[in-house]
């Protein structure tokens, strides 16, 4: 069976040529305008960059190279002994557009198992920071450290040519995913569980296997795979979102894998991307308190209501690009609804139910332009209640876009990043000259 790196060989000329045709055939084709509510918005529905790995449609969701979620479901390999979808078939699907056989999932499994250890240094980085320092600002910095290692930053000191980029780029992308479930997994037991054994990697596990065995989760089947599949499909959503936006950016400046993924996750920091998980188990287990049990309908609507009316957002609710229920909380969802262990599970009764409820009241508060769930409306499905460590989870798995679209970048030897700004007075005289 073809490797990895002999599969990327094959269809990495082929994208290429396809880049030169279009560049020297439709190079100068109008796209769409550029309207002062784009400049001023956030540039929200521009077509403004190049992602060759998913597409978001506002209604049908994301496809991963023309893959539903669904077909993804069906055809990507699980690990051994599951049924999910692995991060390691999600990500041979993101990086060469194919969809690996369970042979070729397995030994790329095995690859990231033997380069999942953590160097000593950043072993003991990582021990150094105080518990209540927030496990994300743990994770971007440990993620820059390992740029120690980067054997991109060490060929552009030796001078390599342009064509050689991507190899480089695509070593330290399967380092850093390698070396992530790790890194995570440290931080988990030094912030709520210090002073126990961490489990070390087993070569023979998948790398959820192993960062669930890591977490100390490794005996409860159902939560590892959930983690499989939660996981797999936080993996990429387009090029534009905040973190795989900002990997992209970073990675123009040839700045390498690490520094560019650490800056990605403190995008994904904010509260407004992936802090949103945290905020929506912190938001539902104070509805649980508050409510207390036998939560009804007309119990959820009112508190639905409060919150709205308190000024904030209902976390996990909305979207920039969706205009339907996202299907990665759909299928995350019928993966519970799917396991009689998770029956009648309070909190996971509570998720379907604010769901049953919620798209009606933010209708009626007519704001959003999205009343349905987005992919973190979930986060209550995990069976621990960290909260704060759930964006580091979301951290782990969204490396698959990001970096898997930096190879990308560089094999198709993209340019430096950089949007034209215009300032309000050079806006309004534009205007004036029309
Ligand atoms: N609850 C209350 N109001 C909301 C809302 C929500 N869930 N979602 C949007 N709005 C408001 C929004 O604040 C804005 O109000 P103002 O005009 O007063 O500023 C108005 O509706 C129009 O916003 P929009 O055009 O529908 O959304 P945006 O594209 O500007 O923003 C989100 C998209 C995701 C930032 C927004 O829907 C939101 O804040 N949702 C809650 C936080 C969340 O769940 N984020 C996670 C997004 C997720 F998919 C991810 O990145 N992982």
């Amino acid at each position: 069976t073809k490797s990895l790196r002999d599969t990327l060989q094959e269809v990495i000329p082929v994208k290429q040529e396809q880049l030169r045709k279009l560049k020297s055939e439709h190079g100068q084709t109008v796209v769409g305008d550029v309207k002062v509510d784009n400049i001023i918005g956030g540039m929200r529905g521009l077509k403004a960059m190049l992602w060759e790995a998913s597409v978001l449609d506002p209604i049908e969701g994301i496809r991963f190279h023309g893959l539903s979620i669904p077909d993804c479901q069906k055809v990507l390999p699980a690990a051994p002994g599951g049924k999910e979808i692995i991060p390691e078939s999600m990500l041979w699907l993101l990086l060469t557009g194919q969809v690996p056989t369970p042979e070729q999932t397995q030994a790329l499994s095995r690859e990231l198992a033997e380069k999942g250890d953590l160097p000593k240094f950043v072993e003991q980085l990582i021990d150094s920071f105080p518990r209540t320092l927030h496990p994300m600002t743990q994770l971007g910095m440990a993620v820059a450290a390992l740029n120690h290692d980067s054997s991109f930053q060490a060929a552009y000191e030796r001078g390599m040519k342009k064509p050689e980029y991507w190899t480089h780029t695509l070593e330290d992308c399967i380092n850093l995913i390698a070396r992530l479930p790790a890194l995570a997994a440290r931080i988990y037991r030094n912030v709520y569980n210090p002073g126990t054994e961490l489990a070390t990697i087993d070569k023979n596990l998948d790398l959820v296997g192993n960062y669930s065995n890591m977490l100390g989760y490794g005996d409860n089947h159902s939560l590892t795979e959930y983690l499989r599949l939660y996981i797999a499909l936080h993996g990429d959503h387009e090029g534009g979102n905040a973190s795989a936006h900002t990997a992209h950016l970073v990675n123009s400046t040839l700045s390498d894998p690490y520094l560019s993924y650490s800056a990605a996750l403190f995008a994904l920091a904010g509260p407004l991307h992936g802090l949103a998980n945290q905020e929506v188990l912190r938001w539902q287990l104070a509805m649980q308190k508050e409510l207390g049990d036998n939560i009804t309908h007309e119990d959820i609507k009112a508190y639905l209501w409060k919150t709205l009316k308190s000024g904030q957002v209902v976390p996990g609710y909305g979207h920039g690009v969706l205009r339907n229920p996202d299907p990665r909380f759909i299928a995350l969802q019928e993966f519970c609804d799917s396991r009689p262990e998770l029956k009648g599970s309070p909190i996971i009764d509570l998720v379907n139910k604010t769901f049953q409820v919620a798209p009606d009241v933010l209708k009626e508060h007519g704001k959003t332009k999205n009343p349905y769930p987005n992919v973190d409306a979930t986060s209550g499905m995990f069976s621990f209640v960290e909260f704060k460590y759930y964006t580091v989870i979301f951290g782990v798995s969204r490396a698959l876009g990001a970096l898997t679209q930096l190879v990308w970048a560089r094999a198709l030897g993209l340019p430096l990043e950089r949007p034209k700004s215009m300032s309000m007075d050079a806006l309004e005289k534009f205007i004036k000259n029309q």
